[in-house]
């Protein structure tokens, strides 16, 4: 292209320890019609790198205490100590923005492109009023910019020329040379000017052709480990859990799968590319198709001799569905070192009703096989679900200790009530059916709802939750296997 217009895309996600896999497809496309593309990241100015789960401290297990508290005192407090966090976690970064403002005044690119969380809001909302004093068009997309409330909200920022709502993986590169070419944007599928109702693109079907990601411009040399992403598919083949918005995000909405053929070829070029041997699957889970699951671990140790990767799975009701001890030793043999699933509960009726589709003998034995087969087990689990009783706690408890031993590390999250999600609508439809929250509003902006947990006063409720606590304090405070290390704190 001549004179090729200079794209400046503002990765806000990047806290990372590795690459950001949607900035990487949506470079790719971008290089590849000749556009002249840079990427900032904050990273790579100094902001410090983000660890999902920090290492175990007693000042960290003093903070989960506060944060999972019920305490009627605590409860008054939860919404403005959360915000007040979220305020602090996701406050504009002073030398990214200085940098932009700089740029903005000397060079200013011909056409900005931020990808954002929605906790990003006043960091888009001051980059958008920049852009707008130098004329200079942004388009912003995100995962969470899947859901009309949330579209609208955002959609009156000073200086956002349009959001995108969906995939942009091919259509990226069309876009923004209409965008520069003053088209008409109102016939683009996911293109919002704020001009009509919210339009969202559709998923995405035709994966095999997305072009490789491009990671050149992500900071490697401030990883601590050279960390390879990489996804398989998109979505989930269970889809089902109530409380679930992972799958309701642009890239999760329906599961699709790529095939195996082009993930090895992947795998191997990005490991030349990037002279890395190390790679982290963010597939919502893995196992989702088992063609590609039982084909990675047959060939993976072909493409990425002596390679090493981490994954999610989720483990299912139906059967061992890719789970069982024999395959996970041979996923161990072919360089998987850490697992991850959704645990959520130990107690039955409760992975019922959130829609979890397993059972609690099941989740223990994938624990059990998991850990023989040598490999690190991590879980994620929640902490009060609507109508969660002390029989509940109790179960879990008794759950969580019962394999102490043989889990690595856990991840409780409270419940978070999020538009979009099946909860919301069963809750519209029959709020009886959750009992013990009292929703107190809809936050669209953020897409989350502020409710009260009417259960939570209980003080054997209270008491089993800080035995809970206590023992995951304890196994988060656990060394973790040798040949784990270098992927401890990314999921
Ligand atoms: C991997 C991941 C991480 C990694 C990020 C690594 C990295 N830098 O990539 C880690 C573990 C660090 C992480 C951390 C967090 N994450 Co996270 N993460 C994910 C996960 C599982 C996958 C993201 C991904 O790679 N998707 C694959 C790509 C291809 O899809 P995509 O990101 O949607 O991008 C496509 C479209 O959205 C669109 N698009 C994206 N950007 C742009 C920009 C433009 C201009 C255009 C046109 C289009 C466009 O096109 C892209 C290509 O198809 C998602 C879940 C999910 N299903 O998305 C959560 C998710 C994105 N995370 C989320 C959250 C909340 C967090 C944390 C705040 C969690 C926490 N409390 O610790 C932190 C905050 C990090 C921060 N920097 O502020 C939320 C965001 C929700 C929101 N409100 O915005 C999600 C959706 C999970 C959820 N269901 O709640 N996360
Ligand atoms: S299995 Fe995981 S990704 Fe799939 S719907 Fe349930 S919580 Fe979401």
């Amino acid at each position: 292209m001549k004179n090729s217009p200079s794209i400046l895309i503002i990765d806000l996600n990047n806290f990372a320890r590795y690459p950001t896999l949607a900035i990487g497809y949506l470079v790719a496309p971008l290089r590849q019609a000749g556009f002249k593309v840079e990427v900032l990241s904050p990273l790579a100015l100094g902001a410090p790198a983000m660890t999902h789960e920090q290492a175990e401290t007693k000042l960290e297990h003093f903070k989960r205490r506060i944060y999972f508290s019920t305490h009627p005192l605590m409860q008054a407090w939860h919404e403005r100590l959360r915000a007040s966090h979220a305020h602090y976690q996701h406050r504009p970064h002073a030398p990214t923005l200085q940098l932009l403002e700089q740029r903005l005044k000397t060079n200013p690119p011909d056409i900005i492109l931020l990808s954002a969380y929605l906790d990003h809001y006043p960091t888009v909302e001051w980059i958008g009023q920049q852009a707008a004093q130098y004329q200079v068009p942004v388009l912003l997309g995100g995962p969470a910019f899947s859901y009309p409330q949330t579209i609208q909200a955002w959609s009156q920022l000073t200086g956002i020329t349009a959001i995108f709502a969906g995939e942009a993986d091919l259509v990226i590169a069309d876009l923004v040379q209409a965008i520069l070419t003053g088209g008409d944007l109102s016939a683009w599928e996911g293109v919002n000017t704020g001009a009509k109702p919210s339009s969202i693109a559709q998923p995405l079907a035709a994966l095999d052709q997305l072009t490789l990601p491009d990671f050149q411009d992500f900071p490697w040399e401030h990883y601590p480990h050279r960390i390879i992403p990489i996804m398989t598919g998109r979505g989930c083949s269970w889809n089902i859990c109530t409380f679930c918005s992972d799958v309701i995000t642009a890239n999760g909405r329906t599961f699709r799968s790529r095939s195996l053929s082009v993930v090895l070829k992947e795998l191997q070029e990005q490991a030349q590319r990037y002279q890395a041997r190390d790679f982290i699957f963010l597939d919502l889970k893995l196992n989702s198709d088992l063609s590609i699951w039982q084909g990675l671990i047959e060939n993976f140790q072909t493409v990425v001799p002596q390679g090493r990767w981490i994954a999610t799975v989720h483990v299912d009701a139906k059967g061992e569905n890719g789970l069982d001890y024999t395959t996970l030793a041979a996923a161990k043999a072919a360089g998987l070192r850490r697992i991850s699933f959704g645990l959520e509960t130990g107690s039955p009726s409760l992975l019922k009703r959130m829609g979890k589709g397993t059972q609690v003998e099941r989740n223990a034995r994938f624990i059990a096989d998991a850990h023989q087969a040598g490999l690190s087990v991590r879980c994620s689990m929640m902490l009060g679900y609507p109508g969660e009783t002390v029989q509940d706690l109790a179960a879990t408890r008794n759950f969580l200790s019962e394999h102490q031993a043989q889990l690595d590390r856990v991840r409780p999250a409270r419940f978070k009530a999020i538009p979009g999600t099946r909860f919301e609508r069963l809750y519209h439809k029959r709020p009886g059916r959750f009992p013990g929250i009292e929703i107190k509003a809809w936050d669209y902006q953020l897409a989350r709802a502020e409710y009260r947990n009417v259960n939570g006063g209980d003080r054997t409720y209270r008491r089993l939750k800080r035995e809970i606590l206590g023992i995951i304090h304890a196994i988060n405070s656990k060394p973790l296997r040798d040949d784990a290390r270098q992927f401890d704190g990314l999921m």
